[in-house]
């Protein structure tokens, strides 16, 4: 495949439909670019401090918009569609469990996967909060195989709902986007595994991450519902990608998941030509992918938490659109759609 080459002033390709679509200028043109979301999303970097910090190039702070490369660039994976997809998810707003825009949000990502080929199952549980008894869905597209196997890609599609405002564009619009332009992507084949791609309700705390596991309920239904079924032992591998748009991204590996798992994916992007996204130092992250890995199942979290902590911006209104770069999405779809291709051969 084609590498995407890093730089991207110059790289002028996509810069009008991506302008038309999202409103970020081409390039060099302004230190923060402008937004499709709601609000100001300028005024929004510049009242919290986006690259006033002294951080430099710091995760969230662009010195320019950047745009999608063409797909034929990131091995089919359409960049500007699933920027598309982040957009459409923060205009309908906060979306935490529950919520009118959640369901919105589940309408939108069921048809959408629907029109990519995907079969679609849909999840119905109740989960027990810190602020009661919350109904929840998680949604599974399916993309058929010819053997028993199962890879398993996750992303939250709920948003945190203790902070007003909270549109979560980075966390967790970037991912589900991406991984609606995944469903389009591997709907429409037939590999060794089925590849489920799980869209997962109720990934944020209500009250607090570390008490009383209140956090990632819909990856423990989905977890505990396989474990029931069967599906489990069919599980090859599981990718969870989660804030994975910001400008500047850095992807670190994470020392609790197998270093196979580990490998496979950060080869895949050195061959690229992404070992400046995912480098090599290692973190470790609690995340959706710990259900799994509690169970004995393969499971790499994809995420840069850190970077957006750093900057400010994680968990705060300031989540806006414009921290997300199409460019970050799409080389991480690629990345993704790429080691799912890795895991076809190891695992065929
Ligand atoms: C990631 C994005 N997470 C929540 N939103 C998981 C997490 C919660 C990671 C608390 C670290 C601390
Ligand atoms: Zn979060």
């Amino acid at each position: 495949m084609a590498n995407l080459v890093n730089g991207v002033c110059g790289k002028l390709w996509m810069a009008s439909a991506v302008a038309v679509l999202s409103g970020v200028v081409a390039c060099g043109a302004s230190n923060a670019p402008s937004s499709a979301s709601s609000g100001s999303p300028n005024s929004a970097a510049a009242s919290s401090g986006a690259g006033a910090s002294g951080a430099g190039q710091s995760a969230a702070a662009p010195k320019f918009a950047e745009v999608a490369p063409p797909a034929d660039q990131t091995g089919g994976f359409d960049g500007a569609k699933a920027y598309e997809h982040v957009a459409k998810l923060v205009r309908f707003g906060p979306r935490p469990p529950a919520s009118e825009a959640l369901h919105h949000s589940q309408d939108y990502i069921i048809a959408e996967l629907k029109a990519a080929g995907c079969e679609v199952d849909q999840d119905d549980f109740h989960a027990s909060t810190p602020k009661g008894n919350v109904a929840m869905k998680n949604i599974v597209g399916k993309a058929p195989g010819t053997g028993q196997g199962i890879i398993l890609l996750l992303t939250h599609y709920d948003t945190l709902s203790s902070v007003e405002n909270f549109v979560g564009a980075e966390d967790s619009a970037s991912s589900t986007g991406m991984m609606l332009e995944m469903g389009r992507q591997l709907c429409s084949k037939k590999g060794p595994n089925s590849v489920w791609l799980a869209f997962l309700d109720g990934e944020e705390a209500f009250v607090n991450w570390d008490q009383d596991d209140d956090h990632t309920y819909g990856s423990r239904e989905l977890a505990a519902r396989m474990a029931v079924s069967g599906d489990l032992k069919r599980v090859k591998a599981v990718l969870l990608a989660d804030m994975i748009g910001q400008y500047n991204l850095k992807i670190l590996r994470q020392s609790d998941s197998p270093k196979w798992l580990n490998d496979l994916v950060w080869k895949k992007a050195a061959q690229l030509g992404y070992k400046d996204i995912f480098v090599s130092e290692e973190t470790t992250t609690s995340d959706d992918h710990d259900p799994f890995l509690a169970r004995g199942v393969p499971a790499l979290d994809i995420i840069d938490l850190n970077d957006y902590i750093a900057a400010g911006y994680w968990h705060t209104p300031q989540d806006t659109l414009d921290k997300v770069s199409p460019r970050s999405v799409a080389i991480v779809g690629y990345v993704i759609l790429e080691s799912v291709d890795e895991l076809q051969n190891k695992f065929h």
